[in-house]
């Protein structure tokens, strides 16, 4: 065991109690409600322009200078990934001084030494710290953070792997599996993505990916699946090969969230990019090898008052279809840059105007218009990415969160894009047909009710008349573990609910119920059942048509599944 002389055991009982009765730094419930709440103070946080090697806070315990190097760089590398780089909390629990002088040195040891049931990692008793360094930490997190260091072409470069070299890849697929119908599912905390055969539902690989592993996005031939975790580290997966293996990887920042390649014909798998966190930064990479090319800051003047920001996050990037180029949303700016990818030594960026705190979107049916939620604003911004420009902002309601959002088409008023709520139960239907549904275009059509708040993610398919909207975040269990579902042709009848957790046949746990996900053939929706880490998680098929269970997928290694993505119906943006 390793505790300092100072702690008994009955110490060590006591704050582990403490712990698990819930007054423990980190939490056993992360949700997008808890970072927004980050995201206000991140926004509002001065970045301190102070000495990088030594800050020392009223309050804290003092440190060397040489210690206070080696826990920012510990800090860096283990913790930023979840707590964040300015320790306003993400994955993790806020780390801010106020919270961690108030705790003090011995419990933040333990914390550290055991890591806790919800999640965070026993840095001590993995031996992945040392004793020293567990004391160290423990009384770096009580001084101000300092400025977390950039990360250039330099640091990409250390990074750069390609394991497998483009030229030994094989060239076409070792195996006779249908790759169009495998799905790349993030095993959040296991810091893993499995891939599964949509047919037989087998898991073909588990492979290990960056620290809390957020999204995957297909390349537009299906081939490649790149994954990024939160500490910003791109893994690229071959589905041509048995078992599909990461063929290269890199790491772009310090925190990031969303990773896209190029789908404008002639650029296909060509061109790659991912949005980092932290620095304020996108990077566009090639394809094939995620060799990093061109580095670009997003750090400028917000939209609407038009002062400087330090630190705007990338949200959601997507490919466009009408030019090469990437729609990249610049979070806490409120502007949405139109990265054009065609000659990256002369980069051409066209700056559209939306509104502040841009978060996530999807494209409309016809895969013109990007509908993209500015979520703080209440306001849902439309790029129209053949004239690049923005063809409307409309308001929604409180915290538009789609997702990618379903596109159905509304008996009245023709095809939608649909996007769920944090804030209330308000599932917002947005024309998006300004040729043949002039009147509705761009306007909130029509609203409809989900379960109550707390909804992540809506979908629907093309080939089905049902839009499934979860209710992940609710904190009623029997709202968080189930879904609901309307028949889109007859909207008035109200939704039925499907108890999706309780048809996996899970043990104890929170087995929140999130992101639908078609197959391939849009006949069968996909649900992450979605516990902690110790417990046993699933993931459950329902038949589209029938809306009866169809298939659960349990298996030992699916540990906390959340987000699925089938790849044809990324690739070629199907939702
Ligand atoms: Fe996500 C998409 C950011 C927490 C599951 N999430 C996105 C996107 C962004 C984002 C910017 C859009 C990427 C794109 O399209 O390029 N997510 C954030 C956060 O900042 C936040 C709020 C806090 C954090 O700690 O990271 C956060 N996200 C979560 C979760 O806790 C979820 C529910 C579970 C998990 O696995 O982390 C989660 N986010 C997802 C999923 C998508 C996503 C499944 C993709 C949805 C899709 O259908 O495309």
């Amino acid at each position: 065991m390793k505790l300092t002389s100072k702690l008994g055991l009955s110490s060590v009982i006591a704050v582990g109690l403490g712990l698990l009765a819930g007054v423990s730094l980190a939490q056993d419930k992360v949700d997008h409600p808890n970072t927004t709440a980050g995201e206000v103070a991140y926004k509002g946080a001065p970045v301190a322009t102070a000495d990088l090697k030594r800050v020392i806070s009223p309050g804290a315990p003092d440190m060397s200078e040489a210690e206070f190097e080696e826990a920012t760089k510990l800090y860096f590398e283990r913790c930023a990934g979840c707590h964040g780089v300015l320790r306003k909390g993400a994955t993790g629990k806020p780390l801010t001084t106020d919270i961690t002088q108030a705790r003090g040195t011995e419990f933040l040891k333990v914390l550290i030494n055991f890591g806790t049931p919800a999640g965070m990692p026993n840095w001590g008793t993995s031996g992945a710290f040392t004793e020293a360094q567990v004391d160290m930490m423990a009384r770096f997190l009580q001084h101000e953070p300092p400025v977390p260091p950039q990360w250039g072409m330099k640091e990409m470069m250390e990074t750069w792997k390609v394991i497998v070299p483009v030229a030994d890849r094989p060239t076409k697929p070792q195996h006779k599996r249908d790759i169009d119908n495998m799905f790349a599912v993030t095993l959040r905390d296991s810091g893993e993505v499995a891939i599964i055969d949509g047919d037989s539902k087998d898991i073909i690989a588990v492979i290990t990916t960056g620290y809390a592993v957020h999204i995957s996005r297909p390349s537009d031939s299906g081939r490649y699946v790149y994954t990024i975790g939160r500490d910003a580290k791109i893994d690229m997966i071959d589905l041509f090969m048995d078992p599909p293996i990461v063929v290269a990887s890199i790491k772009i920042g310090l925190e990031a969230r969303s990773v896209e390649t190029s789908k404008y014909k002639g650029y296909e798998d060509k061109v790659a990019i991912a949005g980092a966190y932290w620095p304020p930064q996108y990077v566009l990479m090639d394809g094939p090898t995620l060799e990093p090319k061109k580095i670009v800051s997003t750090r400028g003047m917000t939209v609407d008052t038009q002062e400087y920001h330090p630190e705007p996050r990338v949200a959601a990037i997507v490919a466009s279809h009408e030019h090469p180029e990437f729609i990249v949303n610049v979070k806490e700016t409120g502007k949405i840059l139109l990265v054009n990818y065609s000659n990256m030594d002369a980069l051409t960026v066209t700056t559209l105007e939306a509104a502040r705190f841009l978060h996530d979107g999807g494209w409309d049916s016809s895969h013109r218009y990007f509908m993209t939620a500015a979520n703080k604003s209440n306001k849902i911004a439309v790029v129209d990415s053949k004239e690049r420009t923005i063809a409307a902002l409309v308001d929604a309601t409180k915290i538009p969160h789609p997702g990618r959002g379903a596109n159905i088409t509304d008996p009245k008023y023709g095809p939608v894009w649909v996007t769920s709520a944090l804030g209330n139960e308000n599932v917002t239907f947005i024309g998006t047909d300004p040729e043949n549904h002039k009147d509705s275009a761009w306007k909130a059509v029509r609203v409809i009710k989900a379960q109550g708040g707390g909804s992540l993610f809506v979908k629907s398919h093309p080939k089905s008349t049902n839009l499934w909207i979860d209710n992940t975040l609710h904190p009623q269990t029997a709202v968080s573990q189930s879904i609901a579902v309307y028949d889109v042709n007859n909207l008035d009848a109200g939704y039925e609910v499907l108890p999706i957790a309780e048809w996996a046949d899970l043990g104890e746990g929170p087995k929140r119920v999130v992101q639908p996900e078609y197959n391939v053939r849009g006949d069968e929706v996909w649900f992450s059942v979605w516990s902690g880490q110790e417990e046993e998680s699933a993931i459950v098929v329902v038949d589209d048509k029938t809306r009866k269970l169809k298939h659960v997928i349990k298996d030992k290694r699916l540990i906390t599944p959340t987000g699925k993505f089938n790849i044809y119906n990324t690739r070629k943006d199907v939702y």
